[in-house]
């Protein structure tokens, strides 16, 4: 893929309104250090143009960063610091939860999780949650470069069993470091570029299931 040009478009805190783009966005969700910024940054061939290492109790956001003029990628705010409060948590899942609900222009949903270890609670509760909003993720599975070949295999398996990934769910291991798995996840980017967005009826005009959900402006 051929990045011509990048732009941090919009950066919206807990309260603010989620932008309404009308060309497609891809999201990368995971726990804080997984990779998320990292993986942003090769897929835009820029060593940091996305914030990397922040640090634990800073303030959430979802950042957009418009590619090409064409498409967005969508950095969602990482969950699992020990130490952040319980209004930080709480915080974090209102404002993914309402981010995976309304998104209309939303055509893949990236789940980071790293290769080395066993997938967390948190990380099996963003994964149902993607599915839950009607999405397929497509798991990647970061730090590649930090395992032995030989141990490939078996780390992918254990991703997969830890997330209770449904069959036929895209697995990819990829590595900032080496760029391994970085033209795979460009190819599938750009054959989701072509497709008809996942959720044919508009998510933004589905009733709330009940009085408490968090998708409410
Ligand atoms: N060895 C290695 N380190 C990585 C890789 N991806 C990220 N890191 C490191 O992990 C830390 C967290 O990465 P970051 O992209 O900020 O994670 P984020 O919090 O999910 O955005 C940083 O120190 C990165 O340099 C990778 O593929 N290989
Ligand atoms: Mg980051």
């Amino acid at each position: 893929m051929i990045i011509r040009s990048v732009n941090l478009e919009t950066v919206c805190g807990v309260s603010s309104r989620l932008p309404e783009n009308t060309q497609p966005e891809f999201a990368f969700a995971g726990k804080s250090n997984v990779g998320k910024s990292s993986l942003i940054n090769a897929l835009i061939n820029r060593k940091s143009y996305a914030r990397t290492s922040s640090q634990p109790g800073k303030t959430q956001t979802i950042n957009y960063y418009r590619v090409n003029g064409a498409f967005y990628y969508v950095d969602l705010p990482g969950y699992g610091y020990a130490r952040a409060s319980v209004e930080v948590k709480a915080e974090w899942g209102k404002m993914v939860e309402r981010y995976l609900h309304r998104s209309r222009m939303l055509r893949c949903v990236f789940l980071l999780i790293d290769i080395r270890h066993e997938p967390s609670e948190n990380d099996r509760m963003m994964y149902e949650w993607i599915v839950s909003q009607g999405f397929s993720p497509v798991l990647i599975a970061t730090k590649a470069d930090k395992i032995k070949r030989s141990q490939l295999a078996k780390q992918l398996k254990m991703v997969r069993t830890g997330l209770g990934a449904q069959p036929g769910t895209v697995l990819i291991p990829f590595s900032a470091q080496t760029k391994q798995g970085r033209d795979e996840i460009w190819s599938l980017i750009e054959e989701r570029l072509e497709e008809k967005p996942e959720l044919s009826s508009g998510a933004a005009s589905d009733p709330p299931e009940d009085g408490s959900s968090a998708a409410t402006p």
